[in-house]
């Protein structure tokens, strides 16, 4: 293991690097330049890196970063993981092995099923596979103990039909990643502005006088989002970064397809760093907000939109009161920032005529997430940066279809509204109780209230907390179900019967019975797109996730949808009827090949309680951290997709060789006596439970005080499944209290 001093920018010559690097090793010179040609072009594929939005015009020969390109070779690798492997490495073996060594065994191309009592998986046809699903399901007491969960790479096409079969078998029990991800946005948002999801969209970029990057590390799990970044920055649009971390993709950009900018220093990204501790975010936005109210008090009418809050918001006066109420000594310790930074990011706010508010994990996955969220809206509100241009809420999602899962119903809670039309549209009675979210899942497995697991898509058992006590749902069912591209831990800690079903992934051809389909995505900003794979398929047994469905619906409730296994077009028929702003959907997608989605909240019409937008007070949450326990948030590499790891380095951090690291600050260290790269056992103490993640080694790192960063999903054994965001049911991942233990047992 090496520590290095994190870079000071982000991409560059290294970036292109890795990219050739990467691709070149999984994919080969000819396939890596056939693929990557089409990433994320108008007749090509959606990348499945991440979900920020490509420019509708002018779109450039290369659209993708360093970290799409490992994504796409990740799935368009050559290796492949077929019968034979299976016959060789029983599951007990498999499941010894690292995660990274699980994804480096190649695509998954066959089906496999693993008996019960068997040690090995073995290889099934896939009508029989289907038959096995269809007699597990049916011999259930109640269709609510089936769960049927989602990843944010399923495309609208395929969500819909999924989330039609699930609740024709009859259950909501449709829990996804967005319940591990931007759950707390949306619940926050919908309270709010009316709209779970964010008001802009690209062009608002080119027009913002201030962006504020709040709990994100773009550099690494957005990179495209530098480039719009940059344009900002060029143009005299402060950034203001709120980060524990001084994370290199915020400081400085050098474009990799800018020679002269590649060369030189970059560009300088942000104009204002504010090292927050973690979860201080209330804390230093109600200090920001009430810098903005003594101004107002001290120069009437310069610094509220009046209008705009007389008119279009609820609750100013309480909202306000709160704040004046707050103490300047309790915002300062809770968020760590001395009060003149404090003032200093307010008179961005307030020089601002348009401003922009993006955020990411390091806000939705913590105790008080939804108000993390609800007290940027506040501030946005107070100066009628809502639904104008250059302004507005940008929660930015990570899976690249994660938002439009959603808005396809994959959802436990999806409103009646959205069931009386499925209803109506197919004739039969959806199921309205609400179903299990992730973290209900997990408990009803556990108490045997669920016997039969499904994911389409994803990695279930390492995406979720509490690694240990998930394994053991999952081993409590009787059958589990993984459609898949790539082997990963879920597949090896099984039910006492498993299937592994392999599907196509974004870079495929996928030719059906009426020729080659394509697919849909939105983007984090709303917008349609269709999205069509270049590759030949890794084999000829694997299906496409729609024909996945189809088999096991027809097997299930003795449906026939080949009609939509044959044409995709077929689904988004009843999409354009089912999903409002959908209508004319194969016109407009073939026309057009992408449109935006309407957004209420942007034209200013908010669709909540009260009719308008809502100024919603939250108390500054405390950590009454006793003496020797500390603040963990477990974080993402440079070097990874959520729980597929591709190498043990995080470059811009510095960090190589090793993933069982934690962060410290320098001072913390000296004062629990550890020196750098000492070993210790990590613990944390949740309702008198104790949960031990071993050996991490310690490195010093600028970071606040009493603040410590592991990386996800290594350090999932610490997050209690009990500690949860308030409303949003999200894990608090990003605020676990631990103490460290020296590996020696002292
Ligand atoms: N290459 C790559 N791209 C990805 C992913 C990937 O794994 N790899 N994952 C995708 C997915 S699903 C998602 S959801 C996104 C995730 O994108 P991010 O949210 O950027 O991912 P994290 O690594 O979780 O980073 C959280 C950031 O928030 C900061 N942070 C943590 N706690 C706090 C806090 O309390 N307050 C503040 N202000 N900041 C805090 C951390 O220092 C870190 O910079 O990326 C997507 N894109
Ligand atoms: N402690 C902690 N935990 C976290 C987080 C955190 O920040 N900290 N982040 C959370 C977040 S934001 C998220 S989104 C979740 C991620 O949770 P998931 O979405 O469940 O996990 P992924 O690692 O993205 O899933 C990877 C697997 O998806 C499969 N796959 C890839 N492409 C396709 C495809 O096209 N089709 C199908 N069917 N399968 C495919 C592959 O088999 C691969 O192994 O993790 C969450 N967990
Ligand atoms: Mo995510």
């Amino acid at each position: 293991m090496k520590q290095k001093p994190p870079a000071k920018a982000a991409a560059g010559v290294p970036a292109i690097v890795k990219t050739i690097e990467t691709s070149w090793k999984q994919m080969g010179v000819a396939r890596s330049l056939e693929t990557l040609r089409a990433v994320n072009q108008k007749a090509g594929f959606d990348c499945p890196g991440c979900a920020w939005p490509e420019p509708e015009e002018g779109r450039a020969a290369i659209e993708f970063c360093e970290n799409g390109a490992k994504a796409v070779a990740d799935e368009a690798t050559i290796r492949q993981a077929g019968p034979e492997f299976f016959a060789r490495w029983s599951v007990k073996e498999l499941e010894s092995q690292e995660d990274r060594w699980l994804n480096g065994q190649g695509r998954l191309v066959h089906p496999m099923v693993l008996r019960d009592g068997a040690s090995h998986y073995e290889p099934i046809e896939w009508e029989d596979a289907f038959a096995l699903i269809a007699s597990e399901l049916r011999q259930l007491d109640s269709p609510d103990q089936a769960i049927f969960y989602t990843s944010g790479r399923t495309s609208n096409e395929a969500a819909f039909l999924y989330q039609l079969f699930v609740r024709m078998f009859g259950t909501n029990n449709l829990p996804d990643c967005s319940n591990l991800c931007h759950e707390s946005s949306g619940e926050a948002l919908r309270q709010s502005i009316g709209v779970g999801k964010g008001t802009v969209t690209l062009d608002d970029f080119a027009l913002a006088d201030a962006i504020f990057v709040i709990g994100q590390n773009p550099g690494t799990n957005h990179p495209r989002m530098l480039a719009t970044l940059q344009a900002a920055a060029r143009r005299g649009c402060e950034i203001v970064s709120i980060n524990p971390l001084p994370e290199a993709g915020l400081m400085r950009f050098r474009h990799p397809q800018e020679i002269t900018n590649l060369l030189g220093g970059g560009t300088p990204l942000t104009t204002l760093y504010l090292p927050v501790r973690i979860n201080g975010d209330v804390a230093l936005l109600k200090g920001i907000m009430k810098e903005m109210l003594e101004e107002e008090d001290r120069r009437p009418g310069t610094v509220l939109d009046k209008e705009f809050i007389e008119q279009y918001t609820h609750g100013f006066s309480a909202f306000a009161e709160d704040v004046r109420r707050c103490d300047w000594a309790d915002i300062v310790q809770q968020s760590g920032i001395e009060r003149p930074l404090i003032r200093k990011a307010a008179e961005v706010a307030m020089r601002s005529q348009r401003t922009i508010c993006c955020w990411a994990m390091g806000l939705t996955q913590h105790r008080n997430a939804v108000a993390n969220i609800q007290e940027i809206v506040n501030l946005l509100l107070l100066r009628g940066n809502i639904g104008r241009p250059g302004a507005g809420v940008c929660p930015v999602r990570g899976h690249s279809n994660v938002q439009g899962d959603r808005t396809m119903g994959i959802w436990e809670r999806m409103p009646d509204s959205f069931l009386d039309r499925l209803g109506e549209e197919f004739g039969f009675e959806p199921p309205r109780q609400h179903g299990f979210d992730t973290v209900r899942s997990i408990q009803a497995m556990l108490s045997g209230e669920a016997r039969v697991f499904m994911a389409l898509g994803g990695n279930f058992l390492s995406a979720s907390p509490d690694t240990e006590r998930t394994a053991a749902a999952l081993r409590q069912c009787r059958l589990t179900v993984h459609v898949s591209t790539k082997l990963n831990r879920s597949h090896v800690v099984t039910g006492r019967q498993a299937l592994i079903l392999p599907c196509l992934g974004r870079t495929e051809r996928d030719v059906q019975a009426t020729g080659l389909q394509f697919v849909t995505v939105e983007n984090s900003m709303g917008v349609i797109s269709r999205s069509q794979g270049v590759l030949r398929p890794a084999s000829e047994y694997l299906r496409s996730e729609i024909a996945i469905i189809a088999g096991i619906a027809a097997a299930t409730l003795g449906v026939d949808w080949t009609s939509y296994t044959a044409c995709y077009g077929r689904i988004r028929d009843h999409i354009a009827r089912v999903v409002p702003g959908f209508e004319d959907f194969n016109k407009r997608i073939e026309e057009r090949g992408s449109f935006l989605l309407p957004n209420a909240a942007r034209d200013r019409r908010f669709l909540t309680a009260t009719g308008k937008a809502n100024f919603l007070p939250h108390p500054i949450p405390r950590h009454d951290l006793q003496s020797g326990e500390l603040l963990m948030m477990t974080i993402r590499s440079h070097d990874q997709f959520n729980t597929t790891i591709y190498t043990d380095n995080d470059r811009y951090r510095g960090v190589f060789g090793s993933r069982r690291v934690i962060l410290m600050n320098e001072e913390d260290m000296r004062q629990l006596n550890l020196t750098a790269g000492e070993e210790v056992n990590l613990v944390s103490v949740f309702q008198g439970e104790e949960r031990v993640a071993p050996r991490f080694r310690v490195l010093p790192y600028p970071i606040p005080r009493q603040c410590t960063a592991t990386y996800f999903p290594e350090a999932n054994v610490l997050v209690p499944l009990g500690s949860v965001a308030e409303r949003s049911n999200t894990p608090a991942s990003k605020s676990v209290v631990i103490r460290l233990r020296k590996s020696s047992g002292s």
